[in-house]
């Protein structure tokens, strides 16, 4: 199916809409696949990790995320330095039209501070995403060990 100039921007003005309703559905066009986390401690700093997928023919950009769960949280990118690797909070991660951006450890990801309670593996924390277009996206985060670089497959017993 083809999607007219007008359609698309009345699929974007829909999306702005879900700001008023954090809790709707993912907006049409962005998707958001695989959220996970490292395992973390009460108190301490977790990361989230996932792949925002825009099938839409305008870019998007992440603005910001917040979970109850974390005192402050950031959108970090990470910088290499010669042999260091620093993290550092950016303003807006860009999600084009017709691609996706990947959250992923040693690149950027959701930086959880101050978290109320532990992240142990098996549980899932909630994670809204707010996007400029889209509006607000809430996902729930599995949370993986603590020494996990990618998401796990999912175990039923
Ligand atoms: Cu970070």
């Amino acid at each position: 199916m083809t999607l007219s100039r007008r359609t698309v921007a009345g699929l974007a003005a829909l999306g702005s809409l879900a700001l008023l309703h954090p809790l709707s559905a993912q907006p049409a066009g962005l998707t958001v696949e695989q959220p996970w986390a490292r395992a973390a401690l009460q108190g301490g700093t977790g990361g989230a990790f996932l792949t925002i997928r825009n099938a839409g023919s305008q870019p998007d950009r992440l603005l910001s995320a917040s979970t109850p769960l974390a005192r402050v949280t950031e959108i970090h990118e990470t910088v290499r330095e010669g042999d260091i690797s620093r993290m550092r909070p950016i303003q807006a991660l860009e999600v084009p039209a017709g691609g996706s951006v990947t959250l992923q450890p040693g690149g950027a990801h959701v930086m959880m501070v101050g978290l109320s309670q532990a992240l142990r593996p098996g549980t899932t924390l909630p994670l809204t995403l707010t996007f400029e277009r889209a509006g607000a996206v809430q996902v729930q985060v599995a949370v993986q060990g603590a020494g996990a670089s990618a998401p796990a497959a999912h175990h039923h017993h």
